[in-house]
């Protein structure tokens, strides 16, 4: 069975440290694409509407306490629960615009401390993006921006641990772009790459799984 030629929605991942720019990012990329005529969705990790999100949310909020590979794990969980949904919405031509994904997971985590492999174990098999956006920012810039809500990891000292896990992350297949410059220049280069992305998933490419 041979899916390659199915036009489907892409699978477009946003990514970088708190305060980058991907919320308000995506909301406007979600605009553009839509005023284009394409069916699209927005999504986010943690989705705090599960059950499982309940308990992602109220240890973000520090009303629990859970070991590491705890709540590393219930993040990957979120992710499984909403698998087989993304893959109807892709197949049926639905593109979805994801704040944070896998790539988070393994960044927070192991800037923790925990073995990198051993964080991405647990991701293997759920959709591979067909793009990641990293919004790229010193974490001293984007302290600057203020706004760091009162949320578990909303701190300098642990951003510049995220930031270097997300180095170690990266590859050449991920977008970099220079989220300190101004908005609308980040919206514009953003918005070449969607369209690239959404076009290729149109014409037919197949949906591949992590990690690869
Ligand atoms: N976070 C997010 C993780 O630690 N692991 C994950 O798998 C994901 C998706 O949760 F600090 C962290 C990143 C962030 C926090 O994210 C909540 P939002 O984007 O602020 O809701």
């Amino acid at each position: 069975n041979n899916h390659k030629s199915d036009s489907r929605g892409a699978l477009i991942v946003l990514e970088g440290l708190d305060r980058s720019g991907k919320t308000s990012q995506s909301s406007r990329l979600l605009s553009y694409l839509e005023g284009l005529g394409h069916s699209v969705e927005s999504w986010r990790f943690p989705d705090r509407n599960t059950g499982v999100g309940q308990m992602i949310s109220s240890y973000l909020a520090n009303e629990s306490q859970l070991d590491d590979h705890t709540i590393h794990l219930l993040f990957s969980a979120n992710r499984w629960e909403k698998r087989s949904l993304m893959e109807t919405k892709l197949r049926s031509g639905t593109t979805l615009i994801v704040d944070r994904y896998s790539f988070s997971g393994v960044a927070f985590s192991s800037a923790k401390g925990l073995d990198i492999e051993w964080c991405k174990a647990p991701e293997i098999g759920l959709l591979a993006p067909d793009l990641v956006l990293y919004l790229d920012i010193p974490p001293e810039k984007a302290a600057e921006r203020g706004g760091y809500g009162g949320e578990r990891y909303e701190q300098l000292e642990f951003q510049r641990k995220v930031a270097h896990s997300y180095q170690i992350l990266r590859d050449g297949s991920w977008k970099t772009v220079n989220a300190w410059l101004p908005f609308d220049d980040v919206e514009k280069q953003l918005r070449e790459m969607v369209l690239d992305s959404v076009t290729t998933c149109q014409k037919g490419k197949s949906l591949s799984k992590l990690w690869s």
